[in-house]
């Protein structure tokens, strides 16, 4: 199925489960080389939602401000590179949606626990937003938000599963969103935690 839950957002649910121990095998040693952590936000504060990084570029927080970066501060090493699973996941999904030739050169991770949540906001550090952005949702099931162009416009909820992945592009891309506070509970896969993985085109 290639659902459509607004204008330029497909959702394809499902799709990861039968990868997921494949999943588990690349993300282990990633995540070994480059650690999730809790960065710092530009107003000061720490980020609940815990992140890293593979591929060319990785997203980073600091006092600074928010941007894309070639090393881990971390280690000062460049980022783990892009498993050709991962890359390969996010092209078909693209592809699936409307984006062939989408070649990601950055994956976020991010890591949520119960009550953890992430507040409405544009995703608009990345070079060329004609290039979507393909979500990977895996473990505890989220209440994520879709908004609009304006931070005020009204939201949708959908509810994304283990397994379920989301193309963002076209108008959408631009969209506010947010993931709402997880609820507690035990996946299978990932304990008490939900996994995101964010797959760009950043530079
Ligand atoms: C998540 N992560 O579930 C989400 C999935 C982030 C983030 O928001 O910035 O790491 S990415 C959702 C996304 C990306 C680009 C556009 C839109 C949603 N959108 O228009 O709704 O951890
Ligand atoms: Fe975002």
């Amino acid at each position: 199925a290639c659902t459509p839950v607004a204008p330029g957002a497909v959702l394809l649910p499902g799709l990861l489960t039968p990868l997921a121990g494949a999943l588990a095998a690349v993300l282990r040693p990633l995540l070994w080389q480059a650690p999730l952590r809790h960065l710092r936000t530009p107003g000061g504060g720490r980020m609940a939602v815990a992140t890293s990084n593979a591929g060319a570029l990785g997203w980073l927080s600091d006092a600074r401000g928010y941007r894309y970066a070639s090393q881990d501060p971390l280690s000062g090493r460049p980022w783990p590179p892009l498993p050709a699973l991962l890359d390969a996941i996010a092209r078909a999904a693209a592809a699936r949606a409307g984006f062939p030739g989408f070649a990601p050169d950055a994956v976020l991770v991010n890591l949520y626990r119960p009550g953890v949540g992430l507040g409405l906001h544009q995703d608009r550090d990345e070079r060329d937003a004609a290039w979507p952005i393909v979500s990977a949702s895996l473990g505890l099931p989220a209440r994520f938000r879709l908004g609009g162009l304006r931070r005020d416009a009204p939201t949708q909820e959908l509810v994304l599963q283990h397994g379920d992945l989301l193309v963002f592009g076209g108008p959408a891309r631009r969209c506010f969103h947010g993931v709402r506070p997880l609820a507690a509970g035990h996946h299978p896969w990932a304990g008490e935690h939900r996994l995101n993985l964010t797959f760009r085109r950043a530079g």
